[in-house]
C-alpha cells in the first residue's frame, strides 16, 4: 500500500490567463504528480460548482485562494494516509467532505485537481502509462478527432453564431493519419481565409456572412486537401444553443444536415428543452451531442437516456468533479448504446488527462480543439505518443 503524505494546492493560469487550480500529491516514498483544472466560457447550469473568489479585487473576482485554501487544509487533512491506488475511496472521501450536490463548499475545481492527480500518482507508482492505470486489456483504441477549426459563439469575437465547426476524419486508418488528414486541412483552410487570428480553442475566428458560408469553406478546404467531405471527412456542429440570442429550430437542422455533410450537432437545443432533443433524434440519423444538456451528470443522463434525447454524450470532468463519478457516466452511456466524446474547456491547460482517459475508455471521439495553441496540440500529441506506445495492437474508432 502507498500512502498519501500530503497534498499541496496552488494557483496557475490556464490558457484564457485565467487564474485556475492545480493540485500536487506526494507518496511516503517522495513519488509525487500534479494536475490542473480547466474552465468553460459556455458553462451549463447543472455543472458542479466552480469557486473563485468573488469579492477578491486584486484579481477582479477570479483567484481561486479558496479552493487552494480547501485543497491545502481540509481535503489534505482528509486523504492523509489514504491508499492512492483506492482512487474510488479518494472520491468518496472527498465527495463526502464537500457534501452537496454541486460541490459548493469545497469547489468542484479543488476536488478535480486532487482527485486527477491521485489518479495519476498511482499510474506513476504502479509504474504503467494513465491510461493503462485507468483502463483495462481492451483499452486499445483510439479515438477520432474533432477539431474545431473555425471558432464562433463565446469563443471568438466575431459574429458567427454557432460556436464551433469541427472536421472529423472519419476514414482515417490510425491516429497519426487522423492528425495528418486534419493538418492538410487547416492550412488549406488558412491559406483561403484573410483574417487567420484564432479564436480560444486554436480554430480560426474570421467575419463571416453566416453560419452556412463557414460550413462552405471548410467543404472547400476539404476537397482542397484531396477528400471527399462527408465520406472521409466529416463536418460537426457544437451550436452551444444556451448561449444563443435567437433559438434554432429542428426544421433549421434537418435542412442543414440535408444540404451540407454533417454527421453530428451538439448542443441543437437548450439544457432543458427535452422534447426539441427528442425530436430532433428521432428524425435524423446523424449523431446528435448532449453536453450542457447532460453535465456529465449520472441523473441527467438517466433522464436522457428514458427520454431518448441524443444518442451521444459530451464527457466533462470538471461538470462533474471526480473522476470515478465521470467513469460511471462513460459506463451508463456504453451500456446504453450512447457514444462517448472526451471533452477538452475553453480554458485549458498543459494538462493532457483527457488524451489518456479516451483511451481507457474506448471513447470513439475526442474533441480539444484545432491544430493550434500547445493546450490543445499537448492532448494530439499524447494521443500520438500512446498510438506509438501500443504498437501493433493498436487501432482506430470507426465511423
Ligand atoms: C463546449 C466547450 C468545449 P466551454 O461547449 O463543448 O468546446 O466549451 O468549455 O466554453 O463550455
Ligand atoms: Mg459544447
Amino acid at each position: 500500500m502507498a500512502k498519501i503524505k500530503n497534498i499541496k494546492g496552488r494557483q496557475v493560469f490556464d490558457s484564457r490567463g485565467n487564474p485556475t487550480v492545480e493540485a500536487e500529491i506526494f507518496l511516503d516514498d517522495g513519488l509525487h504528480a500534479s494536475s490542473i483544472v480547466p474552465s468553460g466560457a459556455s458553462t451549463g447550469t447543472y455543472e458542479a460548482f466552480e469557486l473563485r473568489d468573488k469579492e477578491n479585487k486584486n484579481y477582479l473576482g477570479k483567484s481561486v485562494f479558496k479552493a487552494i485554501d480547501n485543497i491545502n487544509v481540509l481535503i489534505a487533512k482528509s486523504l492523509k494516509n489514504t491508499d492512492i491506488n483506492d482512487q474510488t475511496k479518494i472520491d468518496k472521501i472527498l465527495i463526502e467532505l464537500d457534501g452537496t450536490e454541486q460541490k459548493k463548499k469545497l469547489g468542484a475545481n479543488a476536488i478535480l485537481a486532487v482527485s486527477m492527480a491521485s489518479c495519476k500518482l498511482a499510474a506513476i507508482k504502479k509504474n504503467v502509462s494513465l491510461f493503462k492505470h485507468l483502463g483495462n486489456s481492451k483499452s486499445n483504441q483510439l479515438p477520432i478527432p474533432l477539431l474545431n477549426i473555425i471558432n464562433g459563439g463565446v469563443h471568438a469575437k466575431n459574429n458567427l453564431d454557432i460556436q464551433e465547426f469541427m472536421i472529423r476524419p472519419d476514414k482515417a486508418k490510425s491516429f497519426s493519419e487522423a492528425m495528418r488528414m486534419s493538418f492538410l486541412v487547416i492550412q488549406n483552410l488558412k491559406s483561403i481565409l484573410d483574417n487567420t487570428n484564432v479564436g480560444d480553442e486554436g480554430g480560426f475566428a474570421p467575419n463571416l456572412q453566416n453560419n452556412e458560408e463557414a460550413i462552405k469553406i471548410i467543404i472547400k478546404s476539404i476537397e482542397m486537401s484531396g477528400f471527399k467531405a462527408g465520406e472521409d471527412i466529416s463536418i460537426c456542429l457544437d451550436v452551444a444553443a444556451n448561449e444563443l440570442d435567437k433559438p434554432k429550430t429542428i426544421e433549421y437542422y434537418t435542412n442543414l444536415v440535408k444540404k451540407f455533410p454533417i454527421k453530428s450537432i451538439e448542443d441543437p437545443f437548450t439544457e432543458d428543452d427535452w422534447d426539441s432533443w427528442r425530436q430532433l433524434t428521432k428524425n435524423t440519423n446523424i449523431q446528435i451531442v448532449g453536453d450542457d444538456l447532460f453535465a456529465t451528470n449520472i441523473k441527467r443522463l438517466e433522464k436522457g437516456i428514458k427520454n431518448k434525447s441524443s444518442n451521444a454524450i459530451l464527457v466533462k470532468l470538471n461538470q462533474i468533479g471526480t473522476v470515478s463519478e465521470t467513469l460511471k457516466v462513460i459506463k451508463m452511456a456504453h451500456d446504453n448504446g450512447l457514444k462517448t466524446i472526451i471533452s477538452h474547456r475553453s480554458g485549458d491547460t498543459e494538462d493532457t488527462f483527457i488524451a489518456d482517459l479516451a483511451v481507457a475508455t474506448n471513447s470513439s471521439q475526442i474533441k480539444t480543439g484545432s491544430l493550434a495553441r500547445s493546450e490543445r496540440v499537448a492532448k494530439y500529441n499524447r494521443l500520438l505518443r500512446i498510438e506509438e506506445e501500443l504498437g501493433n495492437s493498436s487501432k482506430i474508432a470507426k465511423f
